[in-house]
């Protein structure tokens, strides 16, 4: 049977959501991330050599890494609902936000959460004005601007169609919809961006996504402030 290691609280959760929507039978193992440090636990290495999560194990296959996940996924099980046509505008724009969300817009949310962490990290008092000094730094001289400017861009997009890639589900919103509950918690996803906000609610009143959430336990990820 096809597996999938989740990791409680953690981008494995869309993978769940996809699955739910393909309707694919499949088992879950679940991860507890370390209590002190957050990181997943070393039984995940086992699995994968970089230990996290999601992994899918189908057989004698193991594949990491959410993209490809989502690649193999929908290969094997889609019957065309999740994956816009060969040669389409559509197709191109699946391609594209695939790529986006782990390629260019994760990392953003991970230098947010470490900055967040550096603001809040227990130091001495008289370093404090110094870690403080060097998180505002960051945040104001490449992280900011950057944020500000990739959240315009995907509000922008979604104020053209219903979903990333049209009016459709595909499975790279799925692969987007942790992109955007990231940045929901890491975020002012203010009143500036509210096809983000739509893309949220819309994705959330899926019966397919409640189900994966009801499978995968209790969902909340760490904001940055
Ligand atoms: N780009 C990878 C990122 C994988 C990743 O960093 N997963 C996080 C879960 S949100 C993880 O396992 N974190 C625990 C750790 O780093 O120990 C993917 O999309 O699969």
């Amino acid at each position: 049977m096809l597996t999938i290691h989740h990791l409680e609280n953690s981008r494995s959760q869309r993978i769940l959501w996809l699955l739910e929507e393909l309707g694919v039978d499949y088992g879950i193992k679940t991860y507890k991330r370390d209590k002190a440090t957050s990181l997943a636990p070393p039984e995940l290495t086992a699995i994968h050599p970089l230990g996290k999560s999601p992994i899918v194990t189908d057989g004698d296959t193991t594949v990491a890494e959410s993209g490809a996940i989502i690649e193999y996924l929908v290969q094997k099980f889609d019957d065309g609902s999740l994956l816009p046509a060969a040669g389409s505008r559509e197709r191109q724009a699946y391609t594209y936000w695939l790529h986006y969300a782990e390629g260019s817009f994760m990392p953003l949310m991970i230098v947010s959460l470490i900055t967040g962490r550096i603001e809040n990290s227990p130091v001495p008092f008289f370093l404090r004005p110094v870690t403080r000094r060097i998180a505002a730094k960051v945040r104001s001289g490449y992280l900011d601007p950057n944020v500000q400017r990739h959240l315009r861009f995907m509000d922008n997009t979604l104020g053209k169609s219903t979903w990333f890639c049209g009016d459709e589900l595909t499975a790279a919103d799925i692969q987007m919809s942790f992109a955007v509950e990231a940045a929901e918690v890491r975020t002012n996803l203010s009143a500036e961006f509210p096809n983000l906000r739509r893309f949220l609610e819309q994705m959330r009143a899926r019966p397919a996504y409640q189900t994966a959430l009801k499978k995968g336990g209790p969902y909340a990820l760490p904001g940055a402030r």
